[in-house]
């Protein structure tokens, strides 16, 4: 009998509560085309080697999602799992890191096949190929070893509309885990109606893997898996989570007022760029408010703007500051996600960030600004500057699990920049600009006497730039490492992602 199960395997992630969305798109074209799915969630089936135990001798072959960093780690051990338990069960890698690196990763054992961009397509026609026993050859878009060990990579696949492929299967997976409590809303999930960016960012793998190319599910398609995550799932929070929601401002407002016309009372946050935000008219700003829009992350990358010319934003530093301006008068939070450490003046950049940080958080308390450690990720063009600028970058696929914003270094910043950025991060950005809930505590008499001494030092810090001897935060260093009191004294405090 010809095996027909797919195995689909999705990494660690942190955090580890998202729908994997890549892997239930992908399932919905499988069944489509008459094979069998099993979605494993790594995050939810910890003895995930027992279910692959189980599946494996029915399984066609297994699909691995791939990111750069820590996901790598499980998604290695799964693949050495599925060669452990049979050899010739083909492993496919899929996602963001191998799709930059396709060589390097099948240099690894465990791995026989890697997919590029988009898998939608590329999937199906593997497992016709591995189903009639064809060869792999003429299928776009991807690399694999052939018999020898040689490795071949095939030419490109152009990026393929997203309105061409199945409606996704809300049965694949149990959509019930995947949904949280957030300030959106009591049940919210990350859902995704586009791909893509048409932008070319230099620190970004968006244009890369997708070749600044982007295109959207029509406005009825994304109603109608609203309106089914609504009534199924009683979902009343929505993450769209993609990378440039706004790209087409009229599919946009095409949606904002369809959830209005069919009272879709639903609130929601997205990504944004600085200059589509401030191209946006005030009449189209309630719109989105009405429709529900809670936050916009607003992709404001640094205070200098040296950088941001660096990295091909096409933004101003004074964007930024206009973007946020318009979002608080409509009663939209603004979330700025910004990094400090590039490979030019790492100095300059975090003084000029933290000079950012400080003129919004003065004039628009709502709003919400942390900094964040550039990561070089392979493939983009502020890779190949930072590999010039002394960055050694793996050459093992296992060598990436440690490439993460807490875990690099790279050559030109230290440790003591390093710490300084961690302190802005866990303390003295927190307490200078305190949230509602630390307000709160602040307000009573103790610990509140505690905290009010500590937003007052913050506060000084932070106004002045002035970071020299910071014995405060070897204090809270302190106590929050040695006496494990961060549920009380610091669970307003941002754990860095
Ligand atoms: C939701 C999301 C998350 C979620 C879930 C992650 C996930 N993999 O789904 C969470 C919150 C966990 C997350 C965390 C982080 N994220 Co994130 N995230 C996203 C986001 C916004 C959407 C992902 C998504 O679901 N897209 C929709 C699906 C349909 O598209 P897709 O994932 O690209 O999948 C397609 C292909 O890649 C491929 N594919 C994927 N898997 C597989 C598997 C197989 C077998 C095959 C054949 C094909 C295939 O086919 C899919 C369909 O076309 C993307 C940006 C984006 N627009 O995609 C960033 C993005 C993936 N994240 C990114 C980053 C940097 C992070 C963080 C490191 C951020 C940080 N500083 O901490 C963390 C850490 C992640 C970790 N290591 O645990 C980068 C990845 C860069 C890289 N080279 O890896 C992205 C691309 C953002 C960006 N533009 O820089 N993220
Ligand atoms: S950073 Fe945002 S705008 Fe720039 S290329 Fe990436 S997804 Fe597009």
């Amino acid at each position: 009998m010809q095996k027909d199960l797919v195995i689909l395997f999705f990494p660690k992630t942190k955090p580890d509560n998202v729908l994997p969305i890549a892997l239930l798109k992908l399932a919905s074209q499988i069944t489509a085309k008459g094979y069998k799915v099993k979605i494993i969630d790594s995050r939810l089936d910890t003895d995930y080697r027992t279910t692959i135990e189980r599946l494996i001798k029915d399984a066609l072959c297994v699909g691995i999602s791939s990111m750069t960093g820590y996901t790598i780690e499980h998604s290695l051990k799964a693949s050495r799992i599925v060669k452990e338990l049979d050899k010739k069960v083909p492993v496919i890698w899929g996602g963001w890191h191998c799709s930059m690196l396709p060589g390097q990763t099948l240099q690894n054992e465990f791995v026989d096949i890697v997919v590029r961009g988009q898998g939608e397509a590329a999937i199906v026609e593997i497992l016709d190929a591995l189903r009639s026993g064809q060869g792999l050859q003429g299928i776009r878009g991807i690399s694999y070893k052939d018999a020898k060990g040689g490795i071949i990579h095939n030419e490109d696949r152009p990026f393929q509309d997203i309105k061409d492929f199945e409606p996704v299967n809300f049965d694949l997976l149990d959509i019930s885990k995947y949904i949280t409590a957030t300030p959106l809303g009591s049940r919210t999930i990350f859902w995704n109606t586009s791909q893509g960016c048409p932008y070319h960012c230099g620190f970004c793998s968006t244009p890369i893997l997708y070749k600044s190319r982007w295109s959207s599910l029509s406005v009825e398609r994304i109603l109608k898996e609203i309106e089914i995550l609504m009534e199924r799932f009683d979902i009343n929070g929505l993450v769209f989570a993609e990378d440039n929601f706004l790209a087409d401002p009229n599919r946009v407002r095409k949606l904002c007022e369809g959830l209005i016309e069919k009272k879709l009372d639903i609130r929601w946050s997205t990504d944004a760029r600085i200059d589509s935000v401030i191209k946006l008219s005030d009449e189209f700003l309630s719109l989105l408010k009405k429709s529900g829009c809670v936050k916009l992350y607003l992709g404001a990358e640094s205070g200098d703007q040296e950088i941001l010319d660096l990295i091909d934003k096409y933004t101003r530093v004074e964007d930024t500051v206009a973007a946020a301006e318009k979002l608080h008068r409509h009663g939209i939070i603004a979330e700025l996600f910004l990094m400090v450490g590039f490979p030019l003046d790492p100095d300059r950049d975090l003084d000029m960030t933290l000079k950012l940080i400080r003129e919004i958080k003065e004039k628009y308390p709502n709003h919400q600004a942390t900094p964040f450690i550039y990561t070089p990720y392979p493939g983009t063009k502020l890779f190949n500057l930072s590999v010039e600028k002394g960055l050694k970058a793996p050459q093992r696929l296992e060598d990436w699990i440690n490439w993460t914003m807490l875990t690099i270094t790279t050559p030109w910043v230290d440790r003591a920049y390093l710490n300084k950025v961690n302190s802005l991060i866990k303390f003295y950005l927190p307490f200078a600009y305190p949230s509602d809930s630390l307000l709160r505590t602040m307000r009573t008499f103790w610990p509140g006497i505690f905290y009010r001494v500590m937003h007052r030092i913050a506060h000084f810090r932070v106004k002045r730039n002035f970071f020299f001897l910071p014995a405060e935060w070897q204090v809270v260093k302190y106590l929050y490492y040695n006496f494990k009191i961060e549920h009380n004294l610091f669970k307003n405090m941002p754990v860095p992602r």
